[in-house]
């Protein structure tokens, strides 16, 4: 690999095959076909899962660019049956609260068309829960270190995580418990750690039906200058 000092700074030269145009518009299309049959399931085949496979998904996520490359993240994987029921039993009791009395009715009228309730039996069917965690300064030596843009990066971190999860062949549920800070005390996480979102991932249920819903046309998304 061809490298140089910039600026006293190690760099390696980037290099990538180039494709014809003709191939890159055939990709994308393709990539793009891919990722458009990604839904969210909520229901899990008890099938085990490999750990190899979702080890890999989540360095895939580990990919995403961060600020100033600090990768502010954490990936809990769960597997460990007693572990899931704690997590089940913290989030069912935070989601019943909410639904009785925290969300205002509009937002349950919108949640309707999806089916969710209090109910979170996902967190136990799943083979794994991926907590991630997000790390709003890191810790080195027992000194803090400045981290950047934690939200947006640890966010792009998961879109590469589902769209992983989605490539391999396996399904997932962004579920976001709240509040949840119950993740932190029961995987004994430390300050600098917060979580971000709670990912079970797995095969979905062999007969599995999702709602009929619809993404938004090009036209309404994009506005061309
Ligand atoms: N966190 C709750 C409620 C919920 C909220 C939204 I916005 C969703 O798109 C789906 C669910 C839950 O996980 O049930």
């Amino acid at each position: 690999m061809e490298k140089k000092l910039i600026e006293g700074f190690a760099h390696v030269r980037y290099e990538r095959p180039q494709h014809s145009q003709e191939k890159m518009i055939q990709r994308a299309e393709q990539f793009y076909q891919e990722m458009d049959q990604r839904r969210t399931v909520r229901e899990f085949d008890p099938r085990p899962v490999p750990i190899e496979i979702v080890e890999k998904i989540i360095l895939t996520a580990s990919t995403a660019p961060s600020g100033a490359h600090k990768q502010p993240w954490t990936f809990c994987l769960i597997s460990n049956p007693a572990i899931k029921k704690k997590i089940r039993d913290a989030a069912e009791e935070e989601e019943k609260i909410s639904y009785s009395s925290r969300m205002p009715d509009n937002w349950k009228t919108d949640l309707k068309p999806l089916g969710t309730t209090w109910e979170k039996p996902f967190l136990e069917e799943a083979p794994y829960l991926i907590v991630v965690f997000k790390q709003s300064y890191g810790m080195e030596n027992g000194e803090k270190v400045q981290h950047y843009y934690v939200n947006e990066s640890v966010g792009i971190a998961c879109g590469f995580l589902i769209a992983a999860i989605h490539q391999a062949g396996l399904v997932a549920v962004t579920h976001t418990p709240s509040p949840m800070n119950f993740l932190s005390e029961i995987l004994a996480r430390p300050f600098n750690e917060k979580p971000y979102l709670l990912i079970p991932v797995g095969y979905a249920k062999a007969e599995t039906y999702v709602p009929d819903i619809h993404r938004k046309p090009l036209d309404e998304i994009i506005k061309k200058f």
